[in-house]
């Protein structure tokens, strides 16, 4: 830091010639996030100041939070669920899986130095980040064909000292929903604590013409806990993830004392976390409703098939039919394409096991982008 400080103008002249540098969106297929609702952008700059971290002096903020989850729980058919706003999907899951510790350290009879989390091998690697940091052994359940999880082979994995199960609804390579209701089923019988994944499904799922197809929230008995992030397809401003309970119990497990906040104890993974995060989903939320959800999923939904068709035009292979808005076509040399398409400015990403080329259909790729982005692969190709 220079000793002079540098007047607003410069600094914000500055400040856009680094902007410049970053890819505009309209050139990713590789993001689950998108340019937020401008409602969400907007409303932030208001609760700026907002600490959620001490609720007490913020009780108006607090209460746009538990608005905002009162409003996913009955997304994920459970008005009374509870939870918090998270700075994402990451942190989500490394605190859902500390609660399935605690939970399980509060019933007792386990040894907490082999306790080992069961999750199937196409859930995000946040899940590596948690058994690191928990100490938790990683145990990886294989996939069928389909690429989803299966049942048995989470079941043979499972022995005294599992804490938690894992499913995934939208798994980040493949888009894929695992068979919650059967996991489900397989949780309760063996008193496991189960936790899904909907970092990115949460906001796809309850909007597709069919929800119904996929059941993977508290609809579903056994499911103790969601991730569900507003930064991705819910077009809330990053950092805005959630995390959700099936009860008040949960947090309560989580609490930690903090004789100097005002509200004493803390269940949360940050301390001093965003208001404005908060402020941001609830107005994305409530301005867009059910319904304009629904026109976004269903714009998504469309493109990724136009995405689909034009490339199995092309005499391309997909790895399969797109069950969310994600795209995949089999592509043996996927990373070298990835890299020439780069270099036109194209950002894809590419899976590993099947070789493939993978793109995320977000609202800002649109019809226009999916006719320019194919025209440049055809000569990539
Ligand atoms: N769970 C699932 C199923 C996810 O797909 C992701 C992120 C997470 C959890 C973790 O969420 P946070 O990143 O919010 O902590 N999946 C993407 C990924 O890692 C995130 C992403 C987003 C990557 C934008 C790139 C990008 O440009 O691939």
């Amino acid at each position: 830091m220079e000793y002079r400080g540098v007047d607003e103008n410069s600094i914000f002249e500055e400040l856009r010639e680094y902007a410049k540098k970053n890819v505009p969106y309209e050139r990713v297929l590789s993001s689950m996030c998108t340019t937020p609702h401008p409602i969400a952008v907007k409303v932030q700059k208001e609760f700026i100041v907002s600490n959620l971290g001490d609720p007490k002096l913020f009780p108006g903020t607090a209460d746009i939070e538990h608005k905002c989850i009162e409003m996913l729980g009955s997304l994920l058919h459970l008005p009374s669920a509870v939870g918090y706003i998270t700075t994402g999907g990451t942190e989500s899951n490394i605190q859902a899986m500390r609660t399935a510790i605690q939970i399980k350290i509060k019933k007792g009879g386990f040894d907490r130095s082999k306790a080992n989390i069961i999750i199937p091998e196409s859930a995000h690697y946040s899940f590596d980040k948690a058994a690191q940091l928990l100490g938790l052994e990683l145990r990886k359940a294989a996939t069928d064909s389909s690429m989803r999880a299966d049942p048995d082979s989470m079941a043979k994995l499972v022995d005294d000292n599992t804490v938690a199960m894992v499913a995934v609804a939208g798994t980040t390579e493949f888009g894929q929903v695992d068979p919650i209701p059967e996991i489900g089923k397989l949780a309760l019988d063996l008193g496991i604590y189960l936790h899904v994944d909907a970092a990115f499904g949460g906001f796809v799922i309850p909007f597709l013409d069919d929800p119904s197809r996929y059941k993977f929230d508290f609809e579903v008995p056994g499911v103790m806990s969601i991730t569900i992030d507003p930064h991705k397809m819910g077009l809330s401003t990053i950092p805005s993830g959630s995390l959700l309970y099936r009860s008040d119990y949960y947090l309560k497990v989580l609490e930690i004392n903090a004789q100097y906040l005002t509200s004493q104890v803390q269940s949360s993974l940050a301390g001093t976390r965003s208001g404005a995060s908060a402020a941001g989903t609830y107005a994305v939320m409530r301005h867009l409703g059910r319904e304009g959800y629904r026109e976004i999923v269903s714009g998504c939904m469309k493109n990724t098939w136009l995405l689909y068709d034009s490339l199995t035009s092309l005499g391309l292979e997909p790895a399969m039919d797109p069950v969310l808005n994600i795209v995949t076509f089999i592509m043996p040399d996927a990373q070298s394409v990835r890299r020439r398409l780069c270099d036109r400015n194209w950002y894809v990403s590419t899976t590993t096991r099947p070789s493939a080329l993978r793109m995320v259909v977000m609202p800002h790729v649109t019809e226009e982008v999916i006719r320019s982005f194919v025209s440049d692969l055809k000569d990539v190709l």
